[in-house]
């Protein structure tokens, strides 16, 4: 089921009300030497293909976005800490300017859940007269907060406050924290106040916990959906992010400066980007759609050009990656916003020559923009990520054929922009077809043919906020455990099978692998390399060499999974993980992410299994 919708015309926040309480927290914050420090909680068994390198190398635009506001009001005594550099860190020894900060913040996606609660459980070590508020958030605290809460009295580890929201919603938040704290009166007793009187259920977006005890509270409170952000140009600056990222180090303690600007590029070579948000298609797998409220959000070409300009020339960052939905969407504004970037200049020259930049899109969309495509090239467009899923349209049906496919991709091959196509494998997918392209063999023998640069092949898998997520477990899809082992959430990747109705499931799961295995292997990076020159060869071969060094980490990794699923007992699940706190909205009502309680009853018959959104 989607998130609900707030009414029309209340689902996007009145123009400049972003930039408004940025200004009204610059002249609150001075007088608050607040420190803080944001965790991004990253689960290590997810290190494999098509995120190897990725998953590591860009600093994750959610935590830089958060340290940017804070930064942008004022408040730069903030570091970032991403598990992926700082695997020991341990928020019990966290120490920001000779002091355990007020505020300590974690940002998680659902899949690397077990490190969010390992870091919210260390937090609680710290002594409660000391001790930071705390605050969730990030894409598992969107769909399922109540995932960050404990439910074990005898285990409680619940943040202060979960955010289900974006910068809005966390500048709110402190907006109301700063304007209730005391003369030396710690953030955390400020929001207890603040909670006990009320003054935060005006603020949509939050979910705190009640009763109880502390760190494993009685009941949930849900202060709504979020208002989103519609002009993107009123987001604090991304550039001021990377200045409050922690090295990374062995250390369980912050070091006493935040990592170097000439030293950041060489640890997250790529920079991520918003630049829009938001999907016009309403793919029933996906969340995206409804998390943007049906709304397409955008930031203006000149102001793209800027953070590229100014992240390029602060941090030496070159490679960029929208983190877009769909970013052709909407193809007047692309225009603008890629004319913008083709002519901007600043003091070191032309934007484009120093910067290049990939983003996700849909074939379809890529067909319609053709003759623009050169021009984007010369913007600094080298990739493209490209969900065709299953080129047949067997799976899903959003504009993509064999046909275009194989069209769009010689086109980007000729003008010297990169396609990398995201498949999905799924139940009614052959691994090979005789004289027919729709098994998942002959797609990627096609694909590579046609000149695609990368792979990603992922198993259908079921997505948190998407229209048929609880179809799919009451379908009887998803497993629950096979051979004992339970399905956990760091296996909600795509790399694993854990939802399948096949009757020999394992075979889906090595499919995943030779088909990979079919694109990255040493003789096909060895043929390459003899292979005539094209714009695109050492891409190639540099995508070779990274895809051969992630499948073995892959093969590592779900091997045993496939054993498993070989030789063991599935156990399936007839409903997806529901809150076991009660919930409840500010006046008592349904909460907004009480999914049950916003359900449709169970007694409507389960419609096709859904499959998992990679975006595009
Ligand atoms: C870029 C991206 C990636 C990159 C990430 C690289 C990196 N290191 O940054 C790559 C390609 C590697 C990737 C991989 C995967 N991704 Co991805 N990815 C995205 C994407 C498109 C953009 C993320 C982003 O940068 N957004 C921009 C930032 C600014 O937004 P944000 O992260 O949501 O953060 C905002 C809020 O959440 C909030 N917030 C975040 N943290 C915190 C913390 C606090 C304290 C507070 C108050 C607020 C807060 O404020 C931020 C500012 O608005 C999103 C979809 C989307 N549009 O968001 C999916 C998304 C995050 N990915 C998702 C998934 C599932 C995956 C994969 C498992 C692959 C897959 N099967 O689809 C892998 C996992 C890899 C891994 N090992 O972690 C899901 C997560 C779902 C969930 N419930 O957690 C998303 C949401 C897509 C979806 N299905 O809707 N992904
Ligand atoms: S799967 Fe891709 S095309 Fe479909 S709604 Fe989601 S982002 Fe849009």
């Amino acid at each position: 089921m989607e998130l609900p919708f707030r009414a029309k015309g209340d689902q996007l926040l009145p123009p400049g009300e972003l930039t408004d309480i940025r200004r009204r927290l610059r002249t609150l914050a001075p007088s608050h030497d607040l420190a803080t420090v944001i965790a991004c909680a990253f689960d290590r068994r997810t290190r494999m293909l098509p995120f190897f390198f990725a998953d590591t190398r860009m600093a994750p635009a959610g935590v830089r976005a958060i340290g940017s506001a804070l930064a942008d009001a004022g408040l730069s005594k903030t570091r970032i800490v991403l598990q992926q550099w700082n695997k020991n860190f341990r928020p019990s020894r966290m120490q920001l300017d000779g002091r355990v900060p007020d505020l300590f913040c974690v940002s998680s996606m659902s899949l690397h859940m077990r490190q969010a609660h390992a870091l919210l459980r260390d937090a609680r070590r710290i002594d409660p007269a000391h001790r930071p508020l705390v605050i969730a958030g990030g894409s598992v605290c969107v769909y399922e907060p109540w995932k960050v809460f404990s439910t074990d009295p005898a285990d409680p580890f619940s943040p202060d406050v979960v955010v289900t929201g974006e910068e809005y919603v966390f500048l709110s938040l402190l907006e109301v924290l700063l304007n209730y704290r005391g003369q030396g009166e710690s953030l955390r007793a400020a929001f207890a106040r603040a909670r006990d009187e009320g003054t935060l259920d005006g603020v949509p977006g939050l979910i705190y916990g009640r009763g109880g005890r502390d760190g494993a509270p009685a009941e949930l409170v849900d202060t709504g959906i979020q208002r989103l952000a519609g002009d993107l140009d009123e987001l604090p600056h991304p550039v001021l992010g990377y200045a409050l990222l922690e090295a990374p180090s062995g250390r369980a303690t912050l070091a006493s400066q935040p990592l170097p600007p000439n030293k950041v590029r060489r640890r997250s070579p790529i920079g991520s980007l918003v630049m829009t948000f938001g999907c016009k298609y309403g793919c029933g797998y996906c969340p995206i759609p409804g998390y943007n409220q049906r709304n397409l959000r955008f930031k203006s070409g000149p102001r793209i050009a800027d953070e590229m300009a100014r992240i390029s020339r602060e941090y030496g960052i070159r490679n960029f990656f929208g983190a877009d939905d769909n970013f052709f969407n909407d193809k007047a504004r692309v225009l603008e916003i890629v004319k913008c970037i083709h002519e901007a200049k600043d003091d070191l020259g032309h934007v484009r020559r120093r910067v290049r930049w990939g983003t996700e899109a849909t074939i379809h969309d890529t067909l319609a923009l053709r003759e623009h495509l050169p021009m984007m090239r010369q913007a600094g467009l080298r990739a493209l990520w490209l969900g065709i899923e299953d080129m047949t349209g067997a799976l899903v049906k959003k504009g993509q054929t064999v046909d275009k496919t194989l069209e769009a991709f010689a086109l980007l091959n000729e003008i010297g922009i990169s396609p990398m196509p995201m498949m999905m494998h799924h139940d009614a997918q052959p691994f090979y077809t005789r004289g027919k392209p729709d098994g998942l063999y002959n797609q990627v023998k096609l694909l590579r043919k046609a000149g695609a640069v990368s792979l990603q092949v992922l198993m259908v898998t079921p997505s948190a906020g998407s229209k048929l997520y609880e179809d799919t477990f009451r379908s009887g899809m998803v497993y629950e455990s096979v051979a004992g082992r339970p399905v956990q959430d760091h296996m909600y990747d795509g790399n694993f099978v854990i939802a399948s109705l096949a009757q020999k499931p394992w075979r889906k799961q090595l499919n995943l692998t030779l088909a990979y295995l079919s694109f990255y292997n040493i003789f096909r990076m060895i043929g390459l390399m003899f292979r005539r020159r094209t714009p695109l060869s050492r891409k190639r071969i540099m995508m070779q060499i990274l895809g051969i060094a992630g499948l073995g980490y892959t093969i590592r990794r779900t091997t045993g999974w496939m054993f498993r699923l070989m030789t063991g007992r599935i156990r399936r699940m007839t409903r997806p993980t529901y809150s076991a706190l009660p919930m409840r909205s500010v006046e008592g009502g349904i909460a907004s992410h009480d999914l049950p309680a916003m359900m449709v009853p169970f007694d409507t018959p389960a419609p096709a299994p859904a499959p998992q959104p990679q975006n595009a």
